[in-house]
């Protein structure tokens, strides 16, 4: 997917040009890995536009950069003026945004303490992750020869750009094969999670998602999804997923900021329900974008207005 340029990037404290948004190659993060990262969204309601679950983002970024011993320069507060000044100054009715502390040029070597924490905020307009019709039709996804990440080794639990490697492997696995996307399993051979969202089943009217212990990212649409579910009366159980309970699910489906929710139509080529979005998955998928689009009142108080 291209890039669509927006007009400013938020750079520690003031805004830069979009062009004017590099670093040193010798950036402790370029031989390192030293990012973390978040990824939210911004509709456009009715009442104007609203970040979605923005204070759960930013405090999931603050984790991630506490596992790394980072120590963010400002307040969870201006923090997330910050992403609003943003999208604000960008004029942008809907847009992702993409918040990136990373350690940036000063010294060389593993170690990291020397080098400075650089704090960047960036938005732009980005559309469907899966495909223009994913949301609609599902998608047809396959299980990775790759492992997730194991426990006590990358924190799945930070959203580390170095986790991101693993991603490629399951993703760029699953596109020379002619997938749309890579289920990874643990180390354990339990499902995990796919290169960029989390995953939930259907069988007979309950829900099922692995859980953290699966080295997942804790997604927020994750959270989202099943707090839904249970207002609506489903039971949601997260417990550890056999490889084989995928192929006999009513539905699959997958959640996540740049995903929303999207079915799984096959996996494996072995198809999952009815080949197409299920009752369950539909219901699911309609909800959160109403509550995400400020259609349905704001009664979890998830949406932060400009
Ligand atoms: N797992 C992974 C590995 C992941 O990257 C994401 C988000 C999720 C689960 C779902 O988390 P949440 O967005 O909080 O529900 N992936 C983000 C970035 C994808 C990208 O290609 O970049 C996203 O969806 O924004």
């Amino acid at each position: 997917m291209t890039i669509k340029k927006s007009d400013k990037i938020w750079f520690n404290g003031k805004f830069i040009n979009w062009d004017d948004a590099k670093i040193h190659i010798l950036s402790h993060v370029i031989s390192y890995g030293t990012a973390m990262f978040e990824g939210e969204r911004c509709y456009n309601t009715k009442k104007g536009p609203a970040v979605f679950r923005l204070k759960d983002h930013t405090d999931r970024l603050f984790n991630s950069c506490k596992i790394y011993r980072m120590d963010i320069p400002f307040s969870k507060k201006e923090f997330n003026d910050a992403c609003l000044e943003t999208i604000r100054t960008n004029r942008m009715k809907e847009c992702y945004l993409r918040p990136i502390v990373i350690r940036g040029y000063g010294s060389i070597g593993v170690d990291p303490f020397p080098c400075p924490i650089d704090v960047y905020i960036a938005v732009w307009e980005w559309g469907k992750y899966l495909g223009e019709d994913a949301l609609e039709k599902g998608v047809d996804v396959r299980v990775s020869s790759w492992t997730r990440m194991a426990p006590n080794t990358f924190p799945a639990l930070a959203k580390c750009a170095a986790n991101y490697m693993n991603s490629q492997l399951i993703k760029m696995e699953a596109v020379v094969d002619g997938y749309i996307e890579g289920v990874s399993l643990d180390i354990n051979g339990y499902v995990s999670e796919g290169s960029g969202e989390n995953i939930f089943i259907v069988r007979d009217g309950k829900l099922l998602t692995p859980p953290l212990s699966s080295c997942i990212l804790p997604g927020i649409t994750r959270e989202t999804i099943i707090t839904i579910a249970q207002d609506l009366g489903y039971e949601v159980t997260v417990r550890n997923i056999p490889r084989e309970e995928l192929y006999l699910a009513d539905e699959v489906f997958f959640t996540g900021t740049a995903a929303e929710v999207t079915p799984i139509r096959s996996i494996d080529r072995i198809i999952i329900g009815k080949g197409k979005i299920g009752p369950v998955t539909k219901q699911l998928q309609s909800e959160y974008l109403a509550l995400a689009r400020g259609e349905k009142p704001n009664k979890y108080s998830w949406l932060t207005y400009l």
